[in-house]
This record gives C-alpha cells, sequence and structure tokens, in this order.
C-alpha cells in the first residue's frame, strides 16, 4: 500500500516543479489542465471522475484515455482508475452505444441519431441508482470532442454535477489554411519557420505534430491545409506525397483530415503536358490518375484548396475557360474517392479597369450554379484583403445555389503581424452575424456559412493559420487566443467572442477574477484599438509596401494600382475616402437593397464603413459634430491611448501568473503602444499635406516630420 502512494507522490512532485521550471512559455496552449485550488472543487470532481469506464478499441479512446489521464494529474493530482466495460460503481461513462447498448435508455435514441459523426452528448444520469455522467455520440471522434468539453468546464470551474449538455458542429469542414512553402518559410507567418518538417519527413515524426492535432482536436478542428495557396506543383509528386501521408497518419486519430493546394499548372509542371486547360482530356486524364495516385497514399485524404487567376497563379483564365471549368476539373478527379475542393473567389487583376472590390463579385455571381456539388466556393471576409475592418464581402448572399466557406485570417498581416494584441474574434463575429438580407431579415452570414438558409449539405470555415515554430505556437501568446476562437467559431459561427475570450484566459492562464476581467477588458477592446490606430472610419489598404508592416499612406506609383494606397484612401485638398456609390465605382450594388440604401445614405452609412463607401470632403460634418479631419485625427489618438490603456492594465496584473508570460506579454505590448504612435503620426502628417488643417487639441503632436517616417525603411520584415 505505501510504496504506490509514495511512487504518485514523487511523480506528482516532478510534475509540479517540472512545471514551474518549464511549463509557462506557452507550450500548452489552452490545455495547461493547472492545479485547481479550491479543496472542495478538488473533492467535488474528484468525486465524479475517479472511475471511468472508457473501452479502448481505437487509437482514438487511447487519446481519450491519455488526455483524461494528463488532465486530472495536472488539475485534480489524481490518477482515476480506468476499465474497458465495467460499470458498477463507475462515475464516468464514455462511450458509444454500440460500445454500451444500454445508453439508449438513457439517452433518447432521436437524439443519439441526430448527433452524426461528430455530435456528443454530456449527460448527468443514473445507472442502477448510482449517479454518472456519460460522454457519447455515434464514433469515437465525437466522444473526443465530447472529452474536451468536458474537461473545459473543469478547466473553467464549472459544476458538473447536473449536466445535459448536447454539441452539434454546425459546419462540415473546419480547416486551417497553412500558407507553408516546402522550404518551411511561411507567407505571412510570424511565429518562425513552418512546423511542417518536409525535410525530415516520412522518417521523422515531430512530437509537435502530435501536439497540434491534439489542439486543433480540442477545438474541433477537423482538417488542415498543409501548404501555401501560392502552390508548388512538388507536393504533388510522390516524395512529398509520402510525407503528406506520413502527417495524414498521425492526424487521423484526432479526426483531422490533409488537405493539399493544387497548383493549376501542375500537370504542364510535374506532368509534362503542354497544357493545363481544364477542357483539355488529357488534363482530365492527368488530374484523375493524380487523385488515385493521392488517395493510394492518404486514403482519407480531403482535397484541394486552389487559387486561380490571382496575384499571378495560373489558372483557367489563361486557356479563356472560367472559374467553375476550373474547379470542376479537380472536382471530378476527386469525387470517386470522396474528396472535395475549396476554390478561393480571391481573383483579382490589376488589368481588370474596375475597382478591386467589385472583381470576384463579377467574375463568380454568373457562374452561381456551375460548380459540381463538391466544390466549395472560399470566400474572404471582405472584398480586398483581410484588412483591419471590412464590409462583408459582396458574395455572400449572391450565390444561392453554391455553398460558400468563409475564409478569416488568423496570421495578423494586417493587424499588427506578431506583436499586436489584437482579438479577432471580434473581427469574426462583426462579419458572421452581419445579416445581409438576401433572403428577408435574419439573413445572416452564419446561416450562409452553416448552409442553413439554403439547405447545403457543404459547407465550412478556413482559418489562415498563425502557426508556427515559436516555441509558444503562436509568436504573441495572444495569437493563440485567435486559433482557439477560429476553431470554435467554425464549430458554431452563433458563439459569443466574450465567452470564448472568457473560457480561453481561464484555462490558458488564471482562474484568477481581477485577471480574468482585466484580459478580458483588454482583449474585448482590443480589436477597435487596432482599426482606430491603423485605419478609422472605414479607411484601408495604407500599410507599407509588400511586407504590410507598418503605416504606407503614401505608397503609390507602383506596377500594380491596386496594391498602392493612393488607389483606396483617394486623398487630396477635395476630401478623402472611396467612392463605392453610384456617382463613383457602384460597388454598393453588388449588396441587398437594404444594404445598398442604407450605405449609400449618409445618414445611415455606419460611420465605421463610411470613407470605405464614399469620398467626403475635409469639413464634412460628423454625427460628433466634430470635422471630418477632426474626427479622424481623434480616431488616431484614440487607438493609441487604447493601447496605452491596455498596457497599463497588463501591468496591474505582474504576480498573477507566471513572470515568464507576463514579461513577454508586457514587452509586446509596449511595442504595440509604440508602433501604435507610429501608425498615427505617419498617417496624421500625411492626411494633413491634403486637409491643411491643424491637428485639433487633444490629439499628440507627432515628434518626427512625415519624411522621416517615410524614410524609416525596416529590412527583413518577416512573413514575405
Ligand atoms: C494577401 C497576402 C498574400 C496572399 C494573398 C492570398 O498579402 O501573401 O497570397 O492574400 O490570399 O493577403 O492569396
Amino acid at each position: 500500500m505505501k510504496r504506490p502512494s509514495f511512487f504518485l507522490f514523487v511523480l506528482v512532485s516532478f510534475c509540479l516543479l517540472y512545471d514551474t521550471l518549464y511549463g509557462k512559455d506557452g507550450y500548452n496552449l489552452w490545455l495547461q489542465y493547472a492545479k485547481i485550488e479550491s479543496p472542495e472543487l478538488v473533492d467535488a470532481y474528484r468525486k465524479n471522475t475517479h472511475k471511468i469506464t472508457l473501452p479502448q478499441n481505437s487509437s482514438t479512446t487511447n487519446i481519450i484515455k491519455n488526455e483524461l489521464t494528463k488532465a486530472f494529474k495536472g488539475m485534480l493530482l489524481t490518477s482515476p482508475e480506468f476499465s474497458e466495460k465495467n460499470i458498477e460503481n463507475h462515475n464516468l461513462v464514455i462511450g458509444t452505444r454500440d460500445n454500451f447498448p444500454w445508453l439508449i435508455e438513457l439517452v433518447d435514441k432521436k437524439q443519439l441519431d441526430s448527433l452524426g459523426q461528430e455530435g456528443f452528448i454530456i449527460k448527468s444520469t443514473f445507472f442502477k441508482d448510482q449517479p454518472i455522467t456519460v460522454i457519447t455520440g455515434n464514433s469515437d471522434l465525437a466522444l473526443l470532442y465530447g472529452t474536451f468539453e468536458f474537461l473545459k468546464l473543469i478547466q473553467t470551474h464549472k459544476s458538473i454535477s447536473d449536466l445535459n449538455i448536447t454539441s452539434i458542429p454546425k459546419t462540415k469542414i473546419r480547416v486551417l489554411n497553412h500558407w507553408d512553402n516546402l522550404d518551411r518559410s511561411v507567407e505571412r507567418g510570424y511565429a518562425g519557420s513552418s512546423i511542417w518538417n518536409w525535410h525530415l519527413l516520412p522518417d521523422h515524426i515531430d512530437q509537435q505534430y502530435l501536439d497540434y492535432a491534439r489542439a486543433n482536436a480540442s477545438i474541433g478542428i477537423n482538417g488542415t491545409v498543409l501548404t501555401n495557396v501560392n502552390a508548388n506543383a512538388l507536393v504533388l509528386t510522390p516524395s512529398y506525397l509520402k510525407k503528406a501521408a506520413a502527417l495524414a497518419e498521425v492526424f487521423r486519430p484526432y479526426g483531422i483530415k490533409v488537405y493539399l493546394t493544387a497548383r493549376f499548372s501542375a500537370p504542364i509542371e510535374i506532368g509534362n503536358l503542354k497544357t493545363a486547360d481544364p477542357l483539355d482530356k488529357n488534363v482530365q486524364k492527368w488530374w484523375k490518375e493524380k487523385a488515385e495516385e493521392i488517395y493510394s497514399y492518404i486514403p482519407n485524404f480531403g482535397g484541394f484548396l486552389v487559387k486561380a487567376d490571382s496575384e499571378g497563379q495560373p489558372g483557367p483564365h489563361n486557356y479563356g475557360r472560367t472559374q467553375a471549368d476550373g474547379a470542376n476539373l479537380l472536382a471530378q478527379a476527386l469525387k470517386p474517392f470522396g474528396g472535395i475542393v475549396m476554390w478561393r473567389a480571391f481573383v483579382y487583376s490589376e488589368d481588370t479597369p474596375d475597382d478591386r472590390a467589385k472583381q470576384a463579385y463579377n467574375e463568380f455571381k454568373p457562374l452561381d450554379g456551375k460548380f459540381d456539388n463538391n466544390v466549395l466556393v472560399q470566400v474572404k471576409n471582405g472584398p480586398i484583403d483581410f484588412q483591419p475592418r471590412e464590409p462583408v464581402h459582396p458574395l455572400f448572399g449572391a450565390m444561392p445555389q453554391t455553398p460558400l466557406m468563409m475564409e478569416f485570417q488568423i496570421t495578423q498581416e494586417y493587424l499588427g503581424q506578431g506583436t499586436h494584441l489584437v482579438y479577432l474574434s471580434k473581427l469574426y463575429e462583426e462579419i458572421l452575424s452581419t445579416d445581409i438580407n438576401a433572403k428577408g431579415p435574419g439573413s445572416t452570414v452564419a446561416k450562409i456559412i452553416d448552409g442553413s438558409l439554403e439547405n447545403h449539405p457543404l459547407s465550412g470555415m478556413a482559418g489562415v493559420s498563425n502557426i508556427g515554430t515559436a516555441r509558444n505556437w503562436t509568436g504573441n501568446h495572444f495569437g493563440q487566443a485567435n486559433w482557439y476562437a477560429f476553431g470554435k467559431l467554425a464549430w458554431n459561427p452563433y458563439e459569443k467572442s466574450e465567452k470564448i475570450a472568457k473560457d480561453w484566459i481561464e484555462m490558458t492562464f488564471s482562474s484568477d477574477p481581477q485577471f480574468i476581467n482585466t484580459s478580458l477588458d483588454i482583449m474585448m477592446e482590443s480589436h477597435e484599438a487596432v482599426v482606430n490606430y491603423m485605419t478609422p472610419l472605414g479607411l484601408h489598404h495604407i500599410m507599407d509596401w509588400n511586407h504590410h508592416y507598418g503605416p504606407g499612406p503614401w505608397v503609390t506609383d507602383k506596377h500594380r494600382d491596386d496594391w498602392t494606397s493612393t488607389y483606396y484612401h483617394q486623398a487630396g485638398a477635395d476630401g478623402i475616402g472611396f467612392d463605392r456609390t453610384s456617382s463613383g465605382s457602384n460597388a454598393l450594388s453588388q449588396y441587398s437593397s437594404t444594404i445598398q440604401n442604407q450605405f449609400t445614405n449618409l445618414k445611415t452609412c455606419p460611420e465605421k464603413y463610411l470613407l470605405w463607401f464614399h469620398h467626403l470632403p475635409w469639413s464634412y460634418q460628423m454625427q460628433s459634430g466634430k470635422t471630418l479631419w477632426e474626427e479622424l485625427a481623434f480616431r488616431y489618438q484614440k487607438g493609441v491611448d487604447q493601447t496605452t490603456q491596455a498596457l497599463q492594465q497588463w501591468s496591474t496584473l505582474e504576480g498573477k501568473i507566471d513572470d515568464e508570460r507576463y514579461k513577454h506579454i508586457l514587452s509586446f505590448l509596449k511595442i504595440q503602444e509604440k508602433e501604435a504612435k507610429w501608425w498615427k503620426n505617419a498617417c496624421l502628417l500625411y492626411f494633413q499635406q491634403f486637409s491643411k488643417s491643424p491637428l485639433p487639441q487633444g490629439v499628440d503632436d507627432p515628434k518626427k516630420t512625415l519624411e522621416d517616417y517615410k524614410k524609416y525603411n525596416p529590412q527583413f520584415v518577416p512573413g514575405i
């Protein structure tokens, strides 16, 4: 009797010591499983979890067992007793109805049927008068999802004694898009190199691959596109397919499918064909055989993500064909194997003499109904390009016969890159909850994304990953929250950012109420802050050339107009803003009449979109009574003040969490404050040339000149 308890004591002490020494670098993400201090809580949780029934019939159930062991060791300092079948005297039962036919007596059959393959139920009930908690679903993966949800309740110190939770993912495809290149550089990546070590694959399986899969499974992500949308055809050759297959093997028990980006010209580049024309028989044959080959390596391969006819990528335009011709070519090749195509709507050209914001709609809307049924059109949240704030993309609601998939950017290309604390869930929520009025009031973007508005069986959400080899995965500790929130919103696009943030803070850092409330405040304010100090009132695309780091409202006269800032802000002596009403590009005509009317009318157009849709004189009177120039200056100043406040708020949290993460975050917040001032000063000095008005009182005077800011030329900015 004595020995095991002594052994347990040593083990637990070691774990605690290990945790103090190494555990707080952020590697454990939101799965910290920190020790719970309250003896009452620990007692209650132990009582409900110390005897667990869990059949061991797959690698997924094995993962569940390991997760529970790890979690309870960390949070409750106990090791639960596991049994595969025995239920007598047990308190947590995890299994499908195949495992436990009696479940049907406890959980409604209809309800079970409605769960599909991924949904789960967590229910407090009785078995032979014994109180038990049941986690059930129709697959082992569902049990894994249910287990993570159950553990979240404990991580966030909720009661687990009276549970009745049913959770079914609202979207089918919940994928990360890695813009990772085969040389391990990451386009728009600010967290180190790509985590895929292609050179050592397939022989070396890094622990990080398993941890990646586990983290994603814990938030319901069920797919990963391994490679950059600016694709390299090499990944479709046998030596790379073997490497991708090794990753797919690791991810399979976690319910994560591998997808690859398909370079449209691959039949020429690696197939020795003379053309990649989608209507050419040999090209069709080549893709069919390629698909067959891929499935021979990766039996559960998910499919392709394609960027075509955009920013130099080849595509169907090269052969005078449509985007539907291109997408269907690949869709037909994948169809026999159950694969899908995610075809990006991010198509625009500098040679098209029309507002860039209109081009995707012009190209895709006429193709509605022409895509095969295993194609999703993947649309960015806004019509330009992941700006700090954009109105919703007009394609949402405009293609009722086509499943549209959301593409959000998790990596912060335009939102402060590696260092700025910006909780992106607010941006995601703003778009998902937008009522685009496609089918009358209540037609929110979320309803398009989950397929419910038009009853599409396929649905999905993609997030451009912010993950790299940084020890804390995302470079910025708070970047983890954006990965987490993306997963949660992909599972349920109706979830609220505040709740997601609260859970994340508690799981990641601490249960201290002051810590939670202060961090929550900082997070909830952070998106509005970045919009204020970068692009207030609907300004957009005014960052510096190419690397997109820092302000560059002066960027002009480049080889492409649609990549310059002056194209977008149109500032001059007469005013500022892009006229997208009928007197300008008329991009507004692409929206439902309700939105059109609201945004066209200056009285009802939300000020946050004002300069996106209107070109207005500097003296234009804002709702506040100030002139446009004054309001602009105040917004920039407000953004700076918000970052100063965030820094001050964070400073009050010293000692509330480990020093390592506290200091890391503090130093990033200082960079953010400095850069917010840089943005404000550079932009206001630049626009002042045209407004020719002084800065209003209350707006700090810049210490440098516009020329100083223009001259600043940072070298080797990451992510290009
Ligand atoms: C822009 C990025 C560029 C991407 C492109 C895309 O600047 O690096 O390749 O989007 O989404 O945001 O294809």
